[in-house]
C-alpha cells in the first residue's frame, strides 16, 4: 500500500491537511478525505474567507464556490454562488455523484442542497459582520492620499489580506487521488461574481493519470490562465509537481505585465500520484501550505516566481 499524502492551502490548511491525513491512514478514499479536511475549516468560525464566519460581498451576502474531483474516474461536481449552506463541498460532491451535471448555480444550487436534507443556515456571526463594516474599502483610510481601490478591475491591486480559499489535494493508500476547494471568495466581491474556485480545469484539476492541482489568489487571473489544467497538464508532459507550479505562476505573471495589471496574486498547489508535492506563487510572499504524510503536518512557504523569469 502507498503512502498517503496531503497538501492543503494557507496555515488554515494545516486542520484540513491534519484531518485529511487521518482519513488516508483509514484507508478511506482520496476524495473522501479531502472533503473531511476542507470541511473543518469551512466549518470554523475564525477563518474569515472561507464558511462560517466569512467576511461578505459587497452587500455582506456570504457567497460560496466550490468543486471536486475524482482523478480516478476524473468525476467532479461543483457549486457557485451558494448561499446559507455550511457545507458546500459537500453539495459539490453530491452534483457529482446524483446529477448528470458538473455545476449548480445560484437558487438551484440551493435548491438541491434543501432537497437533499442540507440544512438553510446563517454564516454570518457577529464577529465577521464586525469585520465585514470595518475593512469595508468605503471605510479604508486613503493611501499615499489616494482611496483604496475596490472596483472589480481594480481587484488584484486590493491588499493581500481580502481573500483565501481552501484547496485540499490528497492521495489514498491506492495511489488514487482527490481534490477538492471551497471558497467564500473575495470579500467585497460584487454580487453575482463567482471566481475560479467552482470551475473545473482553473481552481482545480485532478487526474490520477497526470496529478493534481488546486489554485487559490485572485480568481479572475486564475481563470484566465486555465491555472490548474495548465498545472496538471505540465505534469503530464513529464514536469515535476513543482516545475508545473512554477510555469504556470510564470504565465500568470506573463499575463498581468501583458494587460499592465502586475501583480496578479495567484498560488498553485500540485500533487502527483507518487505523492511528490510543488507549490508556487506570484506577488503573494504571505503564502503558505501545509504537507502531511507520515503521520506529520508541517508548513512550508511557497516558491515566488518573480516578474522577470520566463
Ligand atoms: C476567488 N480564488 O474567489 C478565490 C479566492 C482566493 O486566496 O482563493 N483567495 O477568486
Amino acid at each position: 500500500m502507498a503512502e498517503p499524502v496531503v497538501i492543503a492551502t494557507w496555515p488554515f490548511g494545516k486542520a484540513a491537511a491534519e484531518t485529511a491525513l487521518k482519513q488516508l491512514a483509514d484507508n478511506k478514499p482520496a476524495l473522501d478525505a479531502v472533503i473531511a479536511g476542507a470541511q473543518v475549516v469551512e466549518l470554523d468560525p475564525t477563518v474569515r474567507s472561507v464558511g462560517v464566519g466569512a467576511v461578505g460581498n459587497k452587500i455582506c451576502t456570504i457567497s460560496r464556490d466550490s468543486c471536486v474531483m475524482d482523478g480516478k474516474t476524473l468525476a467532479c461536481g461543483a457549486v457557485a454562488g451558494l448561499e446559507n449552506i455550511r457545507k458546500v463541498a459537500a453539495v459539490a460532491r453530491l452534483v457529482m455523484e446524483k446529477t448528470p451535471h458538473v455545476l449548480l448555480v445560484g437558487d438551484g444550487a440551493l435548491w438541491f442542497a434543501l432537497q437533499n436534507g442540507f440544512p438553510l443556515e446563517t454564516l454570518h456571526t457577529p464577529e465577521s459582520v464586525k469585520a465585514w463594516y470595518d475593512g469595508h474599502p468605503d471605510r479604508r483610510k486613503p493611501k499615499d492620499g489616494l482611496p483604496v481601490a475596490h472596483a472589480p478591475e481594480e481587484i488584484n491591486v486590493v491588499d493581500e489580506n481580502n481573500h483565501d480559499t481552501v484547496t485540499v489535494l490528497g492521495k489514498d493508500v491506492n495511489e488514487n487521488l482527490g481534490g477538492v476547494c471551497t471558497t467564500s471568495g473575495l470579500s467585497y466581491k460584487l454580487p453575482g461574481r463567482v471566481g475560479d474556485s467552482p470551475i473545473i480545469g482553473a481552481g482545480l484539476y485532478v487526474d490520477d493519470q497526470a496529478g493534481a492541482a488546486g489554485a487559490t489568489g485572485v480568481g479572475e487571473e486564475i481563470i484566465r490562465a486555465g491555472g490548474s489544467l495548465l498545472v496538471v497538464e505540465a505534469m503530464r508532459a513529464g514536469k515535476s509537481a513543482q516545475e508545473a507550479c512554477e510555469l504556470a505562476a510564470k504565465r500568470v505573471n506573463q499575463q498581468a505585465v501583458r494587460r499592465g495589471v502586475h501583480p496578479a496574486r495567484v498560488a498553485y498547489l500540485a500533487l502527483d500520484a507518487k505523492g511528490r508535492v510543488g507549490a508556487a506563487c506570484t506577488a503573494m510572499t504571505n503564502f503558505q501550505y501545509a504537507v502531511a504524510r507520515a503521520g506529520k503536518v508541517e508548513l512550508l512557504k511557497a516558491k515566488e516566481v518573480g516578474v522577470e523569469e520566463k
